[in-house]
């Protein structure tokens, strides 16, 4: 992992390195966009198929591995990630530009997904259920779906995978993984760590592939029935489209896609927390997770104070070097900055920009006070609160990743609902207030996946479910126990010991009764 060798990364089938082919694209630095960090030969659709083949041909050998053992793998996986914590930290923020401390964090959620599962191998129960005829008994019992095709992004490269990979590896499944190309040594690092965990081999395969010719290799997998269940975390577009393609297969997929996600503060609200919780969801991780917060909704009578003082503390900010104590360092990647940049452009005259004296790229002209690094170096941007935003402006109804928040003000919590709810998103949410009425009135009325009071958008634990609804997911849950009803399809099994033939509903036992009796 040093900085002057570029990692030569090629996708790996059942063990096996594939060939070099193409030209290889540049995994790079955020931070120090001349530094290389690998080299990486994008796979094409054949190599896709030919990825699901091998874990087609491995499914049912390691279905049969009993659970318990299963369970043993995963806490190798968990102890390995452990082990190499920091190394896979530093890795992070050198691939991706996330901040050290919540590297941390984010290797510790994988670990933390482990810890959950490696117990699971031990349960991953089934249940009894009573029959309606004598000398019969009912059975249910989770099964594995075959062939998962994991597609992630870049913005959490090693505990979203995990969210899929282990707990579908638990269950019977063997994985087809496709990671982000920009954050394509992360995953390199996490495929390490997953392949000395014992593995049998095509149990996990890895594909370094761009989006169209994986989008391709899918289709033709799932054609020629290689592949039983895709879980794609990234944009909702793409989400609808793998979404229609998995439908025309008959398969749901688990679909974890973006959020405008809102955070209303109330009359009553402890301002400096809501202020602390703003400037952690909004700019944590350059305002690039999916949970990120999109707009303040601000009581009226309390906006310009709660404005004034996220305006101060991001104005206070440390930007810059992820490897020291900042607020935020560089966008993932080029192709992010530039998407970035666009977000901008809908900036409007009715608009106050706040916490910056200046928008977009932080250079030598355009420079940010107290930046720590050398901002031309890398993909740095300034932060954006806009304040004055309204309902119809696409910075409302959008996501825009980046580290952009908008503010907007309401009179009466319904009007928060409604506007919260407005953007037809629904993943994560947060309320500010001291009352718990208002918390719970909130609770109900929004469509969200995950509602926070007294807490950011961002920063969801590792055991409770996880995902959206609305344009941020087929309703599909992540984490905890929830995740292997994406993983595990029930199947019943009834036994009769009776030996004869009783029929369902017509040989059920019969109760003599007498409804026609009337007190008095
Ligand atoms: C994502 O951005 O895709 O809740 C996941 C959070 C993190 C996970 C974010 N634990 O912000």
């Amino acid at each position: 992992m040093t900085e002057s060798t570029p990692l030569d990364l090629r996708s790996v089938v059942a063990g096996a390195p594939l060939p070099r082919a193409g030209t290889p694209v540049a995994d790079t630095d955020p931070s120090r966009t001349a530094d290389v960090l690998a080299e990486v030969s994008l796979a094409g659709p054949e190599d896709f198929v030919a990825a699901c083949r091998a874990a087609k041909e491995a499914q049912a050998a390691w279905a049969r591995v009993p659970a318990p053992v299963r369970g043993q793998v995963v806490a190798t996986i968990g102890d390995l990630v452990k082990a190499n914590k920091e190394a896979l930290a530093q890795a992070l923020t050198r691939d991706i530009g996330k901040p050290l401390a919540e590297s941390r964090g984010e290797v510790q959620e994988a670990i933390d997904t482990c810890e959950f599962f490696r117990g699971e191998g031990r349960r991953l129960y089934g249940q009894t259920v009573p029959s309606e005829m004598p000398d019969k008994e009912l059975f249910t019992f989770r099964t594995p779906l075959g062939v998962a095709a994991v597609i992630t992004a870049g913005n959490f490269p090693l505990a979203v995978p995990s969210w899929y990979i282990v707990p579908a590896l638990l269950a019977g499944n063997t994985v087809v993984w496709k990671p982000a190309e920009y954050s394509a040594f992360c995953a390199w690092a996490f495929y390490e760590i997953l392949s000395h965990a014992g593995l049998p081999e095509g149990v996990l395969n890895i594909v370094y592939a761009d989006g169209q010719d994986t989008f391709a290799g899918l289709s033709d997998a799932l054609d020629q029935g290689l592949v039983d269940k895709v879980g794609f975390t990234g944009s909702s577009a793409v989400g609808s489209r793998i979404g229609a393609l998995c439908g025309r297969h008959l398969q749901t997929p688990c679909l974890e896609l973006g959020g405008k996600n809102p955070m209303v503060v109330a009359e009553d609200a402890d301002l400096e927390l809501a202020v602390e919780g703003a400037l952690f969801s909004g700019f944590g991780t350059a305002g690039q997770r999916c949970t990120s917060l999109g707009t303040a909704l601000v009581h009226e009578s309390v906006h310009e104070r709660f404005v004034d003082l996220l305006a101060e503390a991001v104005a206070a900010a440390a930007v810059g070097d992820p490897t020291q104590d900042v607020l935020y360092g560089p966008l993932i990647c080029e192709r992010f900055a530039e998407r970035f940049e666009g977000f901008l452009d809908w900036i409007g005259d009715h608009h106050t920009v706040l916490g910056s004296t200046a928008t977009g790229r932080i250079t030598a002209a355009a420079p940010r006070e107290g930046f720590i690094g050398d901002p031309a170096a890398g993909l740095f941007y300034h932060p954006v609160i806009l304040n004055g935003v309204r309902p119809d402006d696409r910075v409302f109804t959008e996501e825009t990743f980046g580290p952009l928040v908008g503010v907007a003000s309401y009179r009466h919590l319904e009007e928060a609902v409604e506007l919260a709810n407005r953007p037809g998103y629904g993943l994560s949410c947060s309320i500010y207030t001291t009352d718990p009425k208002k918390a719970f009135a909130f609770r109900s009325g929004i469509g969200a996946g995950m509602v926070s009071v007294n807490n950011s958008t961002s920063g969801a634990e590792a055991h409770l479910p996880f995902g959206g609804n609305g344009r941020s997911g087929n309703g599909g849950r992540l984490s905890g126990t929830w995740v292997l009803d994406q993983f595990t399809r029930w199947q019943s099994m009834n036994w009769d010991y009776s030996g004869r033939l009783q029929k369902a509903q017509m040989d059920a036992v019969q109760i003599e009764a007498d409804p026609d009796f009337r007190l008095g």
